[in-house]
Protein backbone atom coordinates (compact mmCIF):
# COMPACT_ATOMS: atom_id res chain seq x y z
CA UNK A 1 0.00 0.00 0.00
CA UNK A 2 1.03 2.77 -0.98
CA UNK A 3 0.83 6.33 0.87
CA UNK A 4 -0.47 9.49 -0.27
CA UNK A 5 -1.35 12.81 2.03
CA UNK A 6 -2.64 15.34 0.22
CA UNK A 7 -2.09 17.34 3.06
CA UNK A 8 -0.01 20.73 3.81
CA UNK A 9 1.60 19.05 7.27
CA UNK A 10 1.69 15.33 7.00
CA UNK A 11 4.98 13.99 8.91
CA UNK A 12 7.14 12.85 6.08
CA UNK A 13 5.36 14.29 2.87
CA UNK A 14 3.33 16.70 4.24
CA UNK A 15 3.30 19.25 1.28
CA UNK A 16 4.76 16.95 -1.65
CA UNK A 17 1.29 16.05 -2.85
CA UNK A 18 -0.63 19.21 -1.76
CA UNK A 19 -1.48 19.91 -5.50
CA UNK A 20 -3.64 17.20 -6.96
CA UNK A 21 -1.67 17.05 -9.88
CA UNK A 22 1.44 16.53 -8.06
CA UNK A 23 -0.46 13.99 -6.04
CA UNK A 24 -1.80 11.96 -8.79
CA UNK A 25 1.29 11.48 -10.56
CA UNK A 26 2.61 9.80 -7.25
CA UNK A 27 0.34 7.49 -6.83
CA UNK A 28 0.45 6.55 -10.24
CA UNK A 29 3.98 6.02 -10.30
CA UNK A 30 3.45 4.15 -6.82
CA UNK A 31 1.13 1.63 -8.67
CA UNK A 32 3.74 1.50 -11.59
CA UNK A 33 6.70 0.43 -9.15
CA UNK A 34 4.12 -2.08 -7.62
CA UNK A 35 1.78 -0.75 -5.09
CA UNK A 36 -1.11 -3.34 -4.89
CA UNK A 37 -3.12 0.14 -3.96
CA UNK A 38 -2.60 3.83 -2.96
CA UNK A 39 -4.02 5.31 0.27
CA UNK A 40 -4.87 8.43 -0.24
CA UNK A 41 -5.19 11.35 2.61
CA UNK A 42 -6.53 14.26 3.12
CA UNK A 43 -6.06 14.88 7.19
CA UNK A 44 -2.38 14.30 8.92
CA UNK A 45 -3.00 12.26 11.94
CA UNK A 46 0.58 12.88 13.03
CA UNK A 47 1.22 13.48 16.87
CA UNK A 48 -0.56 16.87 18.27
CA UNK A 49 -2.36 17.50 15.08
CA UNK A 50 -5.72 19.02 15.18
CA UNK A 51 -7.20 17.80 12.17
CA UNK A 52 -9.11 19.48 9.28
CA UNK A 53 -13.37 19.44 8.71
CA UNK A 54 -14.92 17.27 5.99
CA UNK A 55 -15.20 20.41 3.73
CA UNK A 56 -11.72 21.17 3.94
CA UNK A 57 -10.83 17.25 3.90
CA UNK A 58 -13.21 16.71 0.89
CA UNK A 59 -11.70 19.96 -1.12
CA UNK A 60 -7.78 18.07 -0.65
CA UNK A 61 -8.78 14.49 -1.46
CA UNK A 62 -11.82 14.67 -3.94
CA UNK A 63 -9.70 16.22 -7.24
CA UNK A 64 -6.73 13.73 -6.73
CA UNK A 65 -9.71 10.66 -6.56
CA UNK A 66 -11.14 12.05 -9.82
CA UNK A 67 -8.06 12.16 -11.28
CA UNK A 68 -7.20 8.26 -10.58
CA UNK A 69 -10.92 6.96 -10.62
CA UNK A 70 -10.43 3.53 -12.69
CA UNK A 71 -6.82 3.51 -12.72
CA UNK A 72 -5.20 2.96 -9.76
CA UNK A 73 -6.75 0.78 -6.84
CA UNK A 74 -7.46 3.13 -3.86
CA UNK A 75 -8.20 3.39 -0.46
CA UNK A 76 -9.32 6.25 1.91
CA UNK A 77 -7.58 7.37 4.54
CA UNK A 78 -10.54 9.19 6.80
CA UNK A 79 -12.52 8.75 9.61
CA UNK A 80 -15.61 11.15 8.59
CA UNK A 81 -18.28 9.34 6.51
CA UNK A 82 -18.98 11.94 4.95
CA UNK A 83 -15.84 12.10 3.30
CA UNK A 84 -16.09 7.88 2.76
CA UNK A 85 -19.48 8.40 1.15
CA UNK A 86 -17.63 10.61 -1.34
CA UNK A 87 -15.12 8.77 -2.20
CA UNK A 88 -16.78 5.45 -2.55
CA UNK A 89 -18.83 7.45 -5.41
CA UNK A 90 -15.22 8.19 -7.03
CA UNK A 91 -14.53 3.95 -6.85
CA UNK A 92 -11.90 3.74 -3.52
CA UNK A 93 -11.90 -0.37 -3.33
CA UNK A 94 -11.25 0.04 0.80
CA UNK A 95 -12.12 3.23 3.59
CA UNK A 96 -8.78 3.33 5.91
CA UNK A 97 -10.40 4.48 9.41
CA UNK A 98 -7.72 5.57 12.41
CA UNK A 99 -10.62 5.17 14.76
CA UNK A 100 -11.60 1.69 13.82
CA UNK A 101 -15.39 3.00 13.96
CA UNK A 102 -14.62 5.17 17.01
CA UNK A 103 -14.59 8.81 15.54
CA UNK A 104 -17.71 9.14 13.01
CA UNK A 105 -21.52 6.84 14.22
CA UNK A 106 -21.95 6.93 10.55
CA UNK A 107 -19.13 5.50 9.20
CA UNK A 108 -20.19 1.79 9.71
CA UNK A 109 -23.43 2.62 8.16
CA UNK A 110 -21.84 3.76 4.85
CA UNK A 111 -19.19 1.03 4.99
CA UNK A 112 -21.67 -1.62 4.93
CA UNK A 113 -23.88 -0.28 2.78
CA UNK A 114 -20.83 -0.67 0.04
CA UNK A 115 -19.12 -3.42 -0.92
CA UNK A 116 -15.88 -2.05 0.11
CA UNK A 117 -13.04 -3.19 2.10
CA UNK A 118 -12.42 -1.62 5.43
CA UNK A 119 -9.29 -1.13 7.92
CA UNK A 120 -9.31 -0.98 11.60
CA UNK A 121 -6.58 0.69 13.41
CA UNK A 122 -5.60 0.30 16.82
CA UNK A 123 -4.75 4.39 18.26
CA UNK A 124 -4.71 5.14 22.05
CA UNK A 125 -5.79 8.43 22.78
CA UNK A 126 -6.24 10.85 19.57
CA UNK A 127 -3.59 12.72 17.43
CA UNK A 128 -3.73 15.87 19.72
CA UNK A 129 -2.46 13.90 22.97
CA UNK A 130 -1.54 10.11 21.95
CA UNK A 131 2.25 10.24 22.74
CA UNK A 132 2.33 11.87 26.48
CA UNK A 133 3.23 8.77 28.33
CA UNK A 134 1.40 5.94 26.41
CA UNK A 135 1.32 3.05 29.39
CA UNK A 136 -0.10 -0.16 28.76
CA UNK A 137 0.47 -3.50 31.02
CA UNK A 138 0.62 -5.60 27.57
CA UNK A 139 0.66 -3.79 25.09
CA UNK A 140 -0.31 -7.08 22.58
CA UNK A 141 -2.37 -8.11 24.58
CA UNK A 142 -4.38 -4.72 24.42
CA UNK A 143 -4.36 -4.01 21.03
CA UNK A 144 -5.32 -7.46 20.00
CA UNK A 145 -8.74 -7.78 22.37
CA UNK A 146 -9.27 -3.92 21.10
CA UNK A 147 -9.11 -4.69 17.39
CA UNK A 148 -11.02 -8.35 18.49
CA UNK A 149 -13.69 -5.78 19.79
CA UNK A 150 -14.04 -3.62 16.90
CA UNK A 151 -14.10 -5.91 14.20
CA UNK A 152 -16.81 -7.51 15.99
CA UNK A 153 -18.23 -4.00 16.39
CA UNK A 154 -18.04 -4.26 12.46
CA UNK A 155 -19.18 -7.13 11.49
CA UNK A 156 -22.82 -6.13 13.97
CA UNK A 157 -22.84 -3.44 12.11
CA UNK A 158 -23.20 -5.32 9.05
CA UNK A 159 -19.58 -5.15 7.40
CA UNK A 160 -18.57 -8.83 6.23
CA UNK A 161 -15.70 -10.19 8.21
CA UNK A 162 -13.87 -11.26 4.89
CA UNK A 163 -13.63 -7.27 4.07
CA UNK A 164 -11.62 -5.88 6.95
CA UNK A 165 -8.58 -6.21 7.89
CA UNK A 166 -6.37 -4.86 10.98
CA UNK A 167 -3.39 -2.58 11.79
CA UNK A 168 -1.56 -2.65 15.11
CA UNK A 169 -1.38 1.46 14.83
CA UNK A 170 2.12 1.89 14.84
CA UNK A 171 3.30 5.24 16.35
CA UNK A 172 -0.63 5.69 17.82
CA UNK A 173 -0.02 6.37 21.46
CA UNK A 174 2.82 3.86 21.89
CA UNK A 175 6.78 4.18 22.54
CA UNK A 176 9.27 2.99 20.50
CA UNK A 177 9.51 -0.21 22.45
CA UNK A 178 5.32 -0.74 22.26
CA UNK A 179 5.86 -0.28 18.46
CA UNK A 180 8.98 -3.22 18.41
CA UNK A 181 6.94 -5.48 20.79
CA UNK A 182 4.07 -5.36 18.51
CA UNK A 183 6.12 -6.54 15.58
CA UNK A 184 8.18 -9.20 17.51
CA UNK A 185 4.96 -10.37 18.63
CA UNK A 186 2.37 -9.99 15.34
CA UNK A 187 1.61 -13.71 15.67
CA UNK A 188 -0.44 -12.52 18.75
CA UNK A 189 -2.58 -10.54 16.09
CA UNK A 190 -2.63 -13.01 12.76
CA UNK A 191 -4.11 -15.15 15.32
CA UNK A 192 -7.60 -12.78 14.87
CA UNK A 193 -7.89 -14.37 11.87
CA UNK A 194 -7.76 -11.30 9.50
CA UNK A 195 -5.13 -9.96 7.21
CA UNK A 196 -3.22 -7.42 9.34
CA UNK A 197 -1.38 -4.46 8.00
CA UNK A 198 1.52 -2.90 9.26
CA UNK A 199 2.77 0.88 9.07
CA UNK A 200 5.90 1.73 10.16
CA UNK A 201 7.07 3.72 7.13
CA UNK A 202 9.37 6.76 7.71
CA UNK A 203 7.78 6.94 11.39
CA UNK A 204 9.81 8.69 14.58
CA UNK A 205 10.80 5.74 16.22
CA UNK A 206 12.94 4.36 13.47
CA UNK A 207 14.72 7.61 14.03
CA UNK A 208 14.73 7.12 17.70
CA UNK A 209 15.96 3.44 17.34
CA UNK A 210 18.82 4.76 15.35
CA UNK A 211 20.00 7.02 17.90
CA UNK A 212 18.24 10.33 17.64
CA UNK A 213 15.60 10.89 20.44
CA UNK A 214 14.43 13.80 18.77
CA UNK A 215 13.78 12.14 15.81
CA UNK A 216 10.25 12.93 14.02
CA UNK A 217 10.60 10.37 11.51
CA UNK A 218 13.22 7.34 10.16
CA UNK A 219 15.22 6.76 7.17
CA UNK A 220 13.62 4.47 4.23
CA UNK A 221 16.54 1.77 5.08
CA UNK A 222 14.67 1.86 8.59
CA UNK A 223 11.31 1.41 7.22
CA UNK A 224 12.27 -1.26 4.88
CA UNK A 225 14.03 -3.14 7.66
CA UNK A 226 10.97 -3.14 9.78
CA UNK A 227 8.65 -3.96 7.13
CA UNK A 228 10.71 -7.04 5.94
CA UNK A 229 10.42 -8.05 9.63
CA UNK A 230 6.84 -7.69 9.54
CA UNK A 231 6.06 -9.46 6.36
CA UNK A 232 7.87 -12.36 7.56
CA UNK A 233 5.83 -12.49 10.82
CA UNK A 234 2.82 -12.65 9.06
CA UNK A 235 1.88 -8.82 8.24
CA UNK A 236 0.77 -9.04 4.83
CA UNK A 237 -0.89 -5.01 3.58
CA UNK A 238 2.62 -3.04 4.32
CA UNK A 239 1.89 0.58 4.39
CA UNK A 240 4.76 2.39 2.61
CA UNK A 241 5.67 5.73 1.41
CA UNK A 242 9.05 4.34 -0.64
CA UNK A 243 7.16 1.65 -2.86
CA UNK A 244 9.87 1.08 -4.98
CA UNK A 245 12.24 0.42 -2.13
CA UNK A 246 9.60 -1.89 -0.68
CA UNK A 247 8.55 -3.68 -3.19
CA UNK A 248 12.25 -4.77 -4.34
CA UNK A 249 13.11 -5.69 -0.47
CA UNK A 250 9.83 -7.38 -0.26
CA UNK A 251 10.14 -9.30 -3.32
CA UNK A 252 13.61 -10.49 -2.15
CA UNK A 253 12.52 -11.33 1.56
CA UNK A 254 9.15 -13.24 -0.22
CA UNK A 255 11.59 -15.84 -2.47
CA UNK A 256 13.90 -16.50 0.51
CA UNK A 257 11.34 -17.37 2.73
CA UNK A 258 10.03 -20.68 3.02
N1 LIG B 1 -0.30 5.84 9.77
C1 LIG B 1 -0.55 7.11 9.40
C2 LIG B 1 -1.77 7.44 8.79
N2 LIG B 1 -2.69 6.49 8.51
N3 LIG B 1 -3.37 4.23 8.58
C3 LIG B 1 -3.13 2.97 8.94
N4 LIG B 1 -4.04 2.02 8.69
N5 LIG B 1 -1.97 2.60 9.57
C4 LIG B 1 -1.00 3.50 9.87
O1 LIG B 1 0.05 3.11 10.46
C5 LIG B 1 -1.21 4.87 9.51
C6 LIG B 1 -2.44 5.20 8.86
C7 LIG B 1 0.46 8.16 9.66
O2 LIG B 1 1.36 8.27 8.61
P1 LIG B 1 1.23 9.34 7.42
O3 LIG B 1 -0.02 9.13 6.65
O4 LIG B 1 2.47 9.28 6.62
O5 LIG B 1 1.25 10.74 8.15
P2 LIG B 1 0.14 11.79 8.56
O6 LIG B 1 -0.85 11.12 9.46
O7 LIG B 1 0.94 12.87 9.27
O8 LIG B 1 -0.51 12.30 7.31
Amino acid sequence: MGVVNVTPDSFSDGGVNLDPADAIASARRMAAEGAAIVDIGGESTRPGSDGVDADEELRRVVPVLEGLAGDVPVSIDTSKAEVARRALELGVEMVNDVTALRGDPDLAGVVAGSDAFLCLMHMRGEPRTMQAEPRYGDVVVEVAAFLEERLAFAVEAGIAEERVCLDPGIGFGKTVEHNFELIRRLDELTALGRPILVGFSRKSSLGKLLGDPDATTGSTAASVGAAVAAYERGATILRVHDVREHVEALTAAAAALP
